[in-house]
């Protein structure tokens, strides 16, 4: 399999990190791309031109991240991060639905910042800034364990790409809780090999 990816995109570290849970990061070669250049390699594969998508085997290209990871976790028999059903199947989705919608967020946000000409506290990222600091409001009062699934680690590559990216903005002030969570699970070795300044 072949994952089209940067090392920055949150996004594309979620999918890094559930193969390394998975055990199977070395049946995944890693190819670098610039999606902002729209490679023909991406875009032929994912007319979206997004990153992360994974090429299988098969040549079948699958995109987006959730849909990868889910694809992912049926191709390992280690136990997996996406409970089979009942509740802690939806609470899983759901908390990975906030970690991915803080990343969507966070992306647009920089983006938004980035663009010469807007004004960084024009309506829409300021939409954004108040998104995220609903959800890690949210988040704080959230019951999470430490335990690898798929809703923690899309929320912990979602902090870990606010550190990356917002450093300056210090999101634990206020957050506590989700701080000292954050620290604990970063520690699982998914984590740590995955993180945007890992070597
Ligand atoms: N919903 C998508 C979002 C992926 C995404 O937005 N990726 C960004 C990089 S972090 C990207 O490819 N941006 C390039 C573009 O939008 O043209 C997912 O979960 O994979």
């Amino acid at each position: 399999m072949k994952l089209l990816y940067s090392r920055a995109s949150p996004f594309a570290r979620k999918v890094r990190a559930c193969a390394v849970a998975l055990g199977i990061e070395r049946q995944i070669e890693l190819v670098e791309v610039v999606a902002a250049d729209a490679p023909a390699v991406l875009t032929d594969a994912n007319p979206l031109g997004k990153i992360p998508t994974l090429i299988t085997n098969g040549n079948f290209a699958i995109f987006d991240s959730a849909v990868i990871c889910e694809y992912l976790n049926g191709t390992s028999d280690v136990i997996p991060i996406i409970p089979p059903g009942g509740a802690p199947r939806w609470l899983s989705l759901r908390l990975e639905a906030m970690g991915d919608g803080l990343m969507e967020a966070a992306v647009l946000r920089r983006q938004l910042m980035l663009v010469g000409g807007l004004d960084a506290q024009s309506v829409l990222p300021e939409l954004q800034r108040l998104a995220i600091a609903r959800t890690l409001d949210r988040l704080e009062r959230e019951k999470l364990g430490l335990h690898v699934e798929i809703g923690a680690l899309s929320i912990a590559c979602a902090l870990g790409y606010l550190d990356f990216r917002f450093a300056d903005e210090n999101w634990r002030e206020g957050h506590p809780r989700l701080a000292e969570w954050f620290a604990a699970i970063s520690k699982h070795e998914c984590l740590s090999s995955t993180a945007p300044d890992a070597g």
